[in-house]
């Protein structure tokens, strides 16, 4: 009966007592590294001028609520399993693991973080407005669309997975697309010592969110659906997933916070330092 209402995975593989730590470990590990992008973040508000600031805060709450979700995300894992008698490995207690908390994290994170982009980009309003507008829905959908497959635990459902993963994957290449050509064309109107800061932005977005579907295909093989239906099945790329999402999570969230704090400063000496970057950066403010 409950099983019409299964959005939450059921049953829980066996692990190796390595495999349960690594999970665990990353985990713990994430909570950390967001908690103190996050401190940072916040602090850091004084160095750059006021105009960048915004950009600061919101990559700080993106890695605050992000702290939170890791510390339930460990929560629910610590919770799913148990030290099986004799010690040799972990096996479920009954409890389901919540992946809900990774997607209602995306849901929240991933448009702060085209916020925090493109506040520190700072196009100009109209241009601005029409950009966020489009990533934020095409973000929307993507992880609206990835969810159904996520939580998929049968093998029997791969074929579904795979589906869900491919229509979540129409959005995520557009975004993609849309962010790398836009911070190409945005390069020109940028002070030159920040340039070089959107080009490894540019390539870090890349590479990091590329990881996300990898990870989502690691953890949708048939066997790695098999040991997420329960038991003692290999459940190595339940692992991978897990492992995957974490660091791509770390490096797209702290790591590119962290980026968006040195392309603030460097846009702020930049205005301060130099009358030809100001009247470049803000043509606005000269004609008024
Ligand atoms: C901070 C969180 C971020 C940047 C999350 C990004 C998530 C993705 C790029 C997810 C993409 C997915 C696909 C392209 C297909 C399979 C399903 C998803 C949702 C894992």
């Amino acid at each position: 009966m409950f099983d019409s209402f299964s959005l939450l995975a059921v049953g829980m593989p066996d692990l190796s007592v390595l495999q349960y730590s690594i999970v665990d470990n990353i985990f713990s590990m994430t909570v950390a590294t967001m908690g103190a992008a996050a401190i940072f973040l916040f602090l850091s508000r004084p160095s750059v001028d006021e105009a960048y600031r915004p950009a600061l805060m919101v990559s700080g709450l993106v890695v605050t609520i992000a702290c939170y979700h890791y510390f339930m995300i460990r929560h629910s894992w610590s919770d799913a399993y148990m030290l099986a008698e004799g010690g040799e490995g972990y096996v479920g207690t009954g409890a389901a693991f919540n992946d809900f908390y990774r997607y209602a994290d995306w849901i929240l994170t991933v448009p702060l973080l085209m916020v925090e982009l493109i506040a520190v980009l700072r196009l100009q309003a109209s241009k601005a407005r029409s950009l966020l507008t489009r990533l934020v829905i095409a973000a929307a959908l993507m992880i609206a669309l990835g969810y159904p497959g996520e939580v998929i635990s049968s093998p029997e459902g791969w074929t579904t997975r795979v589906i869900w993963g491919a229509l979540s994957s129409v959005p995520f290449f557009y975004i993609l697309y849309v962010l790398w050509t836009e911070l190409t064309a945005s390069l020109d109107s940028q002070p030159a010592a920040a340039r070089k800061l959107i080009e490894i932005a540019r390539l870090v977005l890349l590479i990091t969110w590329a990881v996300y579907p990898i990870a989502y295909a690691l953890g949708g093989t048939v066997t790695a659906l098999e040991a997420k239906a329960g038991g003692a099945v290999d459940a190595g790329g339940i692992v991978g997933l897990q492992v995957g999402y974490a660091i791509a999570d770390m490096t797209a969230k702290a790591g590119f916070g962290m980026l968006i704090y040195f392309i603030a400063r460097a846009k702020s000496t930049g205005v301060q330092n130099s009358v030809v970057g100001k009247s470049a950066e803000s043509p606005e403010v000269a004609a008024t």
